[in-house]
This record gives C-alpha cells, structure tokens and sequence, in this order.
C-alpha cells in the first residue's frame, strides 16, 4: 500500500492554502498536481541543457536531443509498447486521438462504414468521430449503458459486424470512475476486423497498461493528468497502422527531404511530430514516469480503489446524496454526485471556501450526463497524494453546506 501521508510531501503545492485553509485537492481527473521530481527536472533542463533537439551539431543540442528521446523510451517501457517508433508525442490526448481521426480515419472510412464510441465517453473522444462521420459518410453510434454505469456488454453481439470500422473506448470513465473490461472488449472488436483506439486519459495515470496485453491498436493519455506538465500527450500506434497513415500536421521535423512541390517524409515517431516538439515537458514527462514507477502502478490503483471505497461510504451516508456509477470495487478514484437540490456550481463554490476543490459541471461528458438524466454533478477526483482525511474532510464539508443551507433545499 502506498504511503499517501509521506507521498503528500513530494507535491509542494499541497502545502499551500486556499481561501485561507489548507488545501483540499480533489480534482486529479482534470488535472494532476506534479512532485518535485518532475518540477526539478524541468528546472535542470532549462537551466543546465536547454536547446532545440534533432538538428544541433554541438554538444547541448545533443544533450537535450538525448533527454528527451529518452523520455520516449521510459515511456515506452511503462506502457510495455513493442517499440519506440510507435510512441508519438503530441500536445494532449485530445490531440492524439485527433491525429487519428485524421490521419487514419480519413483513409480508412467511407459511407457505410460504421464508428462505434460508448455513452460514457469524454467529449475528445466523440467530437472528432462527429467531424470524421460527417467527412466520410461513415456513420456515428454508440454501446449503451446499464443505469448502473457500466457499459452493456450484450449490446456489442448486435453493435459489432464487419461495417465497424473503427471501435473508440475509454479505459476509465472520467464521470462513473467505471473501469472498463478493455481487453475483452479489443478482442471483440478484432474478431469483427475493426480498429481499436482506448482513450486512456484516466486509465493510463491510475491503472497498469500494458499495450501489447490489451492488444489496442491506437492509445492515446495525457502527460498533465499523471504528474507530469502540460503540453505534451502521447499517441501509441501499432507500427504497421503509423506506417500506413500520411502526417497530420506539416513543417520541421517530420520530413527527411523537401523539394517545392513535394517532400517525404521522416521515419516513425518524427513523421508524426511536425515543429519544435515539447522539448522539456518530454523531460517532465519521463520524470513523472519515473516517479510514477517507484510508487508503483498496481500500489497506485490499489491506494485509489482504498480511497474511493472509503468515501463512497462516508458521502453516501449523508442524507439527500447520491452518487453515480458502479460500486467502489470496479471503478477507480473518481466519484461524482448530486446532493439534495443543490446546484453543483453553488456546492463547488461553498466547498471552495473550506478549501476544498472539486469540479462541477458536465465535466465534458454532456452526452453521458444527459443519458443519466441530469444536467450536472459535483466530482471528487482521488490520487496517490489523497488520503482518507480527505475524504473526511469533504464528507465534513458536505455536512457543514447542508447545514448552512438547511431547510432551503
Ligand atoms: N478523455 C478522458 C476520459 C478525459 O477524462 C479527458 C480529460 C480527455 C480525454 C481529454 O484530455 P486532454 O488532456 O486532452 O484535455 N478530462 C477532463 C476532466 O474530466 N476534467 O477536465 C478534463
């Protein structure tokens, strides 16, 4: 078990205060707050190796070429991905699976083929299927959920024929917390042919994945969400599919020649990373990695299903909330809900004020809110730094806002 008391100290911001309280995070599924570790590194790159990579003949361009390339390597390794060359960095997960939308998708579809997503996706994971159906003549649709929140297996048997061209799933619901049977659902997609892209942007900093076990051919995370900075996400590619597909985007770095009215193009991953790429959030990237690795992905997930366990049973013993999504043991540390008839804003707003911050919205999931029936929810997020003092204080603070808004709602 991780030790998140000791943990909290490796994170300076969560000795800052708020609105004059310590501060209570709870908001790791937008954002994570990152350790010392990967704020040093970024600091000691700036400072002591600092130049553009790929096309410097002296020593420090060379320097920080190798810091970064070996970022990819860490991350290679920590997803278990067959090779380097299928690690593409990019700006975000939502870029990743942008650049599949279109360097694959516009290829690959046409009218009649089908796009399969889930009621449960976030929505960078269903805006550029909208755009890719409408480009191609494809057509858009979706497995359902269980009023439980978990996806309705049994609909795959009449979702899932050789007209899928394309299955797009999340690894871990950013609203339910649901984790979902990934492997399981790669290999029914396989069965009929389709391509399979996991959304990873919650999975990847709270689960082990293991890329070649889940047998996925695209994953596309997000280096802000698991302690590292933002500006940098990752897009895993089989080779065979990155080979296949023309760029995304053009300009430095991703061409091996240029004439006036035609180039070629760069060798896998740079074919894929046009410009000045995110030289020292890479570096931050491979630190969060490293930091994420001594800590321990299978402790890291088995800290958070403690977590969320712990306060699924404290918030839901207050009168007048409910929370959404399965039980504690098949989800990870994502716990959103409505109490009474208080508007998440305002419960925000008033939980803002012991120093507490949660999300409250739609949360970028309004698809899956609307299917729940309700135009938003409050979000508690838990990571490696929370611990159950947190949760206390967040069942506290729920106490303390019922109380002050009384009879009025
Ligand atoms: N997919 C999922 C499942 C997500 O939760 C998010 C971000 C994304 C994709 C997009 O990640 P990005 O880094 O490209 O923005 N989720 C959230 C959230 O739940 N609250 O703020 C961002």
């Amino acid at each position: 078990m991780l030790d998140a008391e000791r943990i909290r100290a490796d994170f300076p911001i969560l000795s800052c205060r708020t609105n004059d309280k310590p501060l209570i995070f709870l908001d790791s599924a937008a954002s994570s707050q990152k350790p010392a570790a990967v704020l040093e590194a970024m600091d000691a790159a700036y400072r002591t190796c600092y130049a553009n990579v790929h096309r410097g003949v002296y020593a420090l361009s060379e320097e920080a070429t190798r810091y970064y390339e070996e970022a990819r390597d860490k991350v290679t390794a920590f997803i278990n991905a067959a090779a380097r060359e299928e690690v593409i960095f990019t700006r975000n997960a939502t870029e990743s699976i942008n650049l599949v939308a279109y360097a694959w998708g516009r290829k690959a579809l046409g009218p009649g083929d089908r796009i399969l997503a889930t009621e449960m996706e976030h929505h960078s994971n269903i805006v550029p299927w909208q755009l890719l159906a409408q480009e191609t003549g494809a057509e858009l649709r979706y497995l359902p959920i269980t009023d439980a929140g978990e996806l309705q297996l049994d609909a795959l048997d009449d979702l899932l024929d050789e007209r899928v061209k394309l299955m797009a799933f999340t690894l871990m619901s950013n609203v339910l917390g649901t984790i979902t049977p990934a492997a399981e659902i790669v290999r029914r997609a396989h069965a009929v042919g389709a391509t399979v892209l996991v959304d990873g942007a919650q999975g990847v900093p709270h689960l082990p994945v293991d890329v070649q076990a889940l047998g996925c051919d695209f994953l596309a995370f997000s280096a802000h969400k698991m302690c590292g900075p933002t500006g940098i996400g990752v897009l895993y590619g089989r080779r065979a599919l990155l080979e296949a597909m023309p760029p995304f985007l053009g300009g430095g770095d991703m061409i091996r020649r240029v004439e006036l009215h035609r180039a070629t193009w760069n060798d896998l991953p740079w074919k894929f990373e046009a410009g000045t790429p995110p030289i020292v959030e890479g570096i931050g990237l491979g630190a969060a990695v490293d930091y994420l690795n001594r800590l321990g992905m299978d402790a890291i997930a088995a800290h958070e299903r403690d977590t969320a366990r712990y306060a699924m049973e404290r918030l839901s013993a207050l009168p007048g909330l409910h929370i959404v999504g399965p039980p504690a043991d098949r989800r990870g540390g994502v716990i959103a809900f409505t109490f009474r008839a208080i508007h998440p804003h305002d419960l925000a707003h008033l939980l803002d004020t012991e120093g507490i911050a949660v999300r409250a919205g739609h949360h970028c999931a309004q698809p899956l809110h609307a299917r729940l029936g309700l135009n938003a929810t409050t979000r508690a997020s838990f990571y490696v730094y929370n611990t159950r003092a947190d949760a206390d204080r967040l069942a506290e603070g729920l106490e303390h806002v019922a109380h002050m808004l009384g009879k009025a709602v």
